[in-house]
Formats: structure tokens, C-alpha cells, sequence
């Protein structure tokens, strides 16, 4: 079996210590960090998915899963992020309210990083006037919003709403994103920019930031 196969054999079965040492083990190998991240942790991450949905995994493995993926983007880290030593800009970066998904903000928060953003990471279950009240607190010219739930997804409408409200529209740049997420629904609520996964979207804020 590939170590690619073998790392996101071992993420399914939650095995986190085998990652930590499968990852390296890669990266030795010569395989790209970008393919162990989509290829190896995000493959099996995919499948876990599928077996979530029908029923075949539950919460507590899909959360071992989880601890998988964390522990080895904690390795890759260094190797996909290229140290930028000028601040392109500031972003504030959370998973909407009600919604307790943080791997793909991570990945998200990991990118902009690499990119040179200044990244202000909000967390979790983040209500849309706190994204607002960072914005005008920390200087932010993007708010960046991850959900990963189809009931979470309306408060991203309601960031764009308080925004609006605050009379900072014309000054953020609003990105949405997450697995549910599409560029029809970015468009329907008025969004600035989606983008289905995180390299693009670091590209994509750069290029606000560096327009700006
Ligand atoms: C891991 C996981 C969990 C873990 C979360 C652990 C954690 N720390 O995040 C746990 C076990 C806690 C969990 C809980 C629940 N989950 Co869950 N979970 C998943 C799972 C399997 C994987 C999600 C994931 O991390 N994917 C990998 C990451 C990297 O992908 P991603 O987030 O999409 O990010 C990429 C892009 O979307 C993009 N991106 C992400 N954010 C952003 C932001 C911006 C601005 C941009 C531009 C781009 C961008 O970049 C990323 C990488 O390139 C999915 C299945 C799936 N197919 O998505 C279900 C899934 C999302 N969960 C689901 C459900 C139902 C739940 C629960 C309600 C289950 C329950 N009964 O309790 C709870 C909800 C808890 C809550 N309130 O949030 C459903 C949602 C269904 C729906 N239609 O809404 C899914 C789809 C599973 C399913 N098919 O049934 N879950």
C-alpha cells in the first residue's frame, strides 16, 4: 500500500499516533505536502464522511478522525506555508453561529498565514455581529466565514447583514466557505468571494488585500 493509502487508512480508523508517523515518513518519501494534505488526510477525512452519513461511523469516531487531521496538517504546517515577513493585511476568520466545524477553518486560517495574512481566528460557533465587532476593533479588511452545516449557513447572510448595519460594507471584503457553501448562494447573499478550498481562497484574499 501507498503511504498516501496508509495515512488515510490510519485517519479512518482514528489511529492519530500512526499519522504522526506516516506523515514525516511521506514528506521523506519526496511526496508532495500538498498531496499527503488532499491525497492522504483530506482522502480519508472523505470517507469518513460517507461512512458518517450512512450511518456506518458515529460522533466519537468521526471526532478521533478529526484529532487525525489535526495531528497531521500539524506537520505539514510548516511545509505548505511560506514564511511572507510583510504583513499583506488582516483577516477575521470563524465558523458561524450554531456551528461547531473547525477543520476547514484551520486549513483556511493555515493558507492565508502562508500567504502572509494576518489571521484573527474568532474559533467557533461565532454570532455575525461578533465577526462585525472585530472588523472595526482589529482593523480587518476580510471577514472570512466557514460553515459546514446547511442550518448554519443563513448566518452568513446575517454577517453580511451586519456589515451592512455597522456602515462597514464598502470596507470589508466577505469570503464564505465550507462544504454546503456554493458561489450561487455566496452570490444570493451578497458576498464578496467563495471558493470550494482553502489554497484558493488565500489566493483569492491576497489578491483583495494587495488591491486594496
Ligand atoms: C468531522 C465532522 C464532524 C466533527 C467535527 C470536528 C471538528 N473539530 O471540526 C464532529 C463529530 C464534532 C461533527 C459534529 C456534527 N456534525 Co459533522 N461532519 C464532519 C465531517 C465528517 C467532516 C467535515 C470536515 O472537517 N471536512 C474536512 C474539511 C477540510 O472540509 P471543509 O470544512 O469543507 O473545508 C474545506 C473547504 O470547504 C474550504 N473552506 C472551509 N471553510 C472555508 C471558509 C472560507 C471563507 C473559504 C473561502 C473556504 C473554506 O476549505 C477547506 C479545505 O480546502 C462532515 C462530512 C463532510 N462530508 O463534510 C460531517 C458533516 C458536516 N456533519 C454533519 C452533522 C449532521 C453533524 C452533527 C449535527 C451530528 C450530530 N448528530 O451531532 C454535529 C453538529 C455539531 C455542530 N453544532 O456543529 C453533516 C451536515 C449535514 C448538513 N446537511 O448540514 C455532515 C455533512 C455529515 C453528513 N453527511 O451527515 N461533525
Amino acid at each position: 500500500m501507498s503511504t498516501l493509502n496508509e495515512i488515510s487508512e490510519a485517519l479512518q480508523k482514528g489511529r492519530a499516533k500512526l499519522v504522526k508517523e506516516l506523515v514525516p515518513k511521506a514528506l521523506e518519501e519526496g511526496i508532495a505536502p500538498r498531496a499527503i494534505l488532499e491525497d492522504g488526510l483530506l482522502a480519508g477525512m472523505n470517507v469518513v464522511g460517507e461512512k458518517f452519513k450512512s450511518g456506518a461511523m458515529f460522533v466519537p469516531q468521526v471526532l478521533m478522525a478529526a484529532k487525525c487531521m489535526n495531528a497531521g496538517t500539524e506537520i505539514l504546517k510548516p511545509h505548505l506555508t511560506s514564511e511572507n515577513s510583510e504583513p499583506l493585511g488582516r483577516a477575521c476568520l470563524g465558523t458561524v453561529k450554531g456551528d461547531l466545524h473547525d477543520i476547514g477553518k484551520n486549513l483556511v486560517r493555515m493558507m492565508f498565514e502562508g500567504q502572509g495574512i494576518e489571521v484573527v481566528d474568532l474559533g467557533v460557533d461565532v454570532a455575525p455581529e461578533t465577526f462585525v465587532q472585530t472588523a472595526i476593533e482589529k482593523d480587518c479588511s476580510i471577514i472570512a466565514c466557514s460553515a459546514l452545516l446547511t442550518t448554519s449557513m443563513p448566518s452568513m447572510g446575517a454577517v453580511v447583514e451586519a456589515a451592512k448595519a455597522a456602515g462597514i460594507r464598502d470596507k470589508v471584503k466577505i469570503m464564505v466557505g465550507g462544504a454546503p457553501v456554493t458561489e450561487r448562494f455566496c452570490n444570493d447573499i451578497g458576498a464578496d468571494a467563495y471558493t470550494p478550498d482553502a489554497a484558493t481562497a488565500a489566493t483569492v484574499a491576497a489578491g483583495f488585500l494587495s488591491a486594496s
